[in-house]
């Protein structure tokens, strides 16, 4: 059998590099995309060809790849079952519209979504489009070939939320997949597109021009930080592949001519002696590449630091989230700003170029004062790097779940929609005042490290200017005073919606 698997992109997390670099080298057919690469897809499609299936793989990122050139391929060369993956909420217009337009090529072909995402709403998703018959929920290196296997019948499909008529029906979940190692690498060379590693804003961040790649060594989160959604997916667990096979596959990009790889786990700092043996094997066999990855403040591994930075770890993110205890409490995070500090500067110390924190602004109860701790927290640390997001509120997570208890959020009629909690949350101080403390925020950071590290600053920016026109690199430090333009704006809850006034 056949099967298309489709990467649908939300269009504000890519870019294509400007025309004259678009192609690579010229009118070989590939495009450069600043964007990472759909690790979804490409983990299913070697899983599926070796059950004796064949895939072809495709990414709306690229320029011949949008719905309509699809629709195209599912005529001219229909295959069985076409598989559409998507990451979140912000996605699902778009997943809905690529469904609806591939039934119209060929109502007679099964469209089965997976995901992210999906996995946490197939219900609602089935409800909401009728084009789309079924819902993978999980992990999908076994359900996948299971339904291609029995497309006539999806009742035995564990995992799998199904339509039969004008029911809905609900499969026993599939357990967790235990041994993670059993799986083939994933697929990097079928689609025609180069990966840029950049930065996903809306000015052109080239970080590098080396060949980039994503890989995944562990899933899951032991945490439960309330705005999160990672722990309800992955059933509050984390688990790894074996040193050795992340080691097999290493070696296997190196020899591609990978020089550089960003870890997607959820929390790689989590188990000491795996960290140990995969950094001692990538200085053993010599691996050319460089790598990032993310991880907590309280992990123990952060004293294993010196070792991932021998083993060419240039890029660590530590989710900082913010600078008053207060705030890291009501989120949950347990971690101290103490933990945080020493995380940091021991990064720092051994050696690890780029040191990020991710901070969010905009969290319930969080006073001006609090924030602009924040800023003056983020100053003080020795940090790389950083972004201050407000905070958005996901289905599946905490946080959701105590807004619906509140009555400020609907299951039934907010379930795909994305809010920032500045928009829905009277005990968080308003959007126009985020942005304002933001600004500020952001300001005083960079007169600190201009004046406080001016030389790390100077490299920093050679760093980033490597690739980047003057006028981009000007833009891309004045973005974090500018308005974004997203293509699909925060929501407003259905309750707020139906109490506005009509404008008729
Ligand atoms: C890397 C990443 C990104 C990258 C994008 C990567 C890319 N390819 O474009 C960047 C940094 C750009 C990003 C941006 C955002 N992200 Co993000 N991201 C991730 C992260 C950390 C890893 C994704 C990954 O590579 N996973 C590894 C692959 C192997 O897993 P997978 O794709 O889930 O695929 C498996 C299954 O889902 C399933 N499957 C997948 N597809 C299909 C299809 C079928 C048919 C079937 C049956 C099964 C199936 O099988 C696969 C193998 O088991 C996830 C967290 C996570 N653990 O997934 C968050 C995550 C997906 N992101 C999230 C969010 C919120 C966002 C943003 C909205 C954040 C923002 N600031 O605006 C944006 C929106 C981006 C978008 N929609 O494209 C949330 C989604 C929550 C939600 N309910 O919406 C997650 C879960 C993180 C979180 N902590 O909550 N993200
Ligand atoms: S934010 Fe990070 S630490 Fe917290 S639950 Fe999510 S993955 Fe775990």
């Amino acid at each position: 059998m056949n099967a298309f698997l489709i990467y649908v992109r939300d269009e504000n997390f890519y870019q294509l590099l400007p025309p004259k670099r678009t192609q690579s080298p010229p009118g070989n057919g590939r495009v450069r995309v600043m964007a990472m690469p759909p690790l979804g897809i490409q983990t299913l499609a070697p899983v599926l060809r070796l059950h004796g299936h064949g895939v072809r793989l495709f990414d709306t990122c690229h320029p011949q790849m949008k719905a309509e050139q699809i629709a195209r391929a599912v005529i001219e060369d229909p295959p069985d079952v076409i598989g559409i993956s998507f990451l979140s909420t912000t996605t699902y217009p778009a997943a809905k519209r690529m469904a609806g337009r591939l039934r119209s090529a060929n109502p007679r072909i099964p469209i089965i979504v997976g995901g992210a995402f999906a996995s946490g709403n197939s219900d609602y998703i089935l409800r909401d489009c009728p084009s789309i018959d079924c819902v993978g929920v999980g992990e999908g290196e076994e359900l996948l070939p299971d339904y291609m296997n029995r497309l006539d019948d999806p009742g035995a499909v564990q995992g799998l939320v199904w339509r039969d008529g004008r029911q809905i029906v609900r499969n026993p979940l599939r357990p967790l997949i235990r041994d993670l190692d059993q799986f083939p690498y994933p697929d990097r060379t079928s689609l025609p597109i180069d990966y840029i590693e950049s930065l996903p804003l809306d000015v052109p961040a080239v970080l590098s021009l080396k060949k980039f790649c994503t890989m995944q060594t562990s899933r899951g989160c032991p945490y439960s930080c309330i705005y999160c959604d990672i722990p309800s997916l992955t059933q509050g667990r984390w688990r790894s592949r074996s040193a050795a096979h992340v080691l097999g596959e290493m070696q296997e990009l190196n020899d591609m001519g990978y020089r550089s790889v960003y870890l997607t786990d959820d929390h790689f700092l989590l188990k000491r002696k795996r960290i140990r043996d995969i950094c001692r094997g990538i200085v053993e066999r010599k691996l050319e590449f460089t790598w990032g990855c993310e991880g907590r403040v309280d992990s123990l591994a952060v004293d294993q630091l010196a070792d991932m930075s021998r083993a060419n770890c240039t890029f660590l993110a530590f989710g900082v989230e913010s600078g008053t205890q207060k705030i890291l409490d009501r989120l949950n995070k347990r971690q101290t700003l103490e933990q945080i500090s020493k995380a940091v500067s021991t990064a720092k110390r051994n050696g690890i170029q780029r040191v990020h924190g991710f901070f969010v602004i905009g969290s319930p109860g969080e006073t001006k004062g609090d924030i602009r701790a924040s800023f003056r927290f983020a100053a003080d640390l020795e940090l790389d790097t950083f972004n201050f997001n407000r905070l958005c509120a996901y289905r599946g997570t905490p946080l959701w779940r105590e807004y619906v208890g509140e009555g400020i959020l609907d299951d039934e009629q907010d379930w795909d929609k994305w809010f920032k909690c500045s928009d829905i949350d009277p005990t968080v101080l308003p959007g126009e005042t985020l942005n304002r403390l933001r600004s500020r925020g952001y300001a005083l950071l960079f007169a600190h490290r201009l004046f406080r590290r001016p030389i790390q600053t100077l490299r920093l920016l050679k760093a980033f200017g490597r690739h980047m026109k003057i006028r981009d690199m000007l833009r891309l430090l004045l973005s974090p005073f500018r308005r974004r333009n997203l293509s699909r704006s925060p929501d407003l809850p259905a309750a707020r919606q139906a109490a506005k006034p009509c404008s008729s």
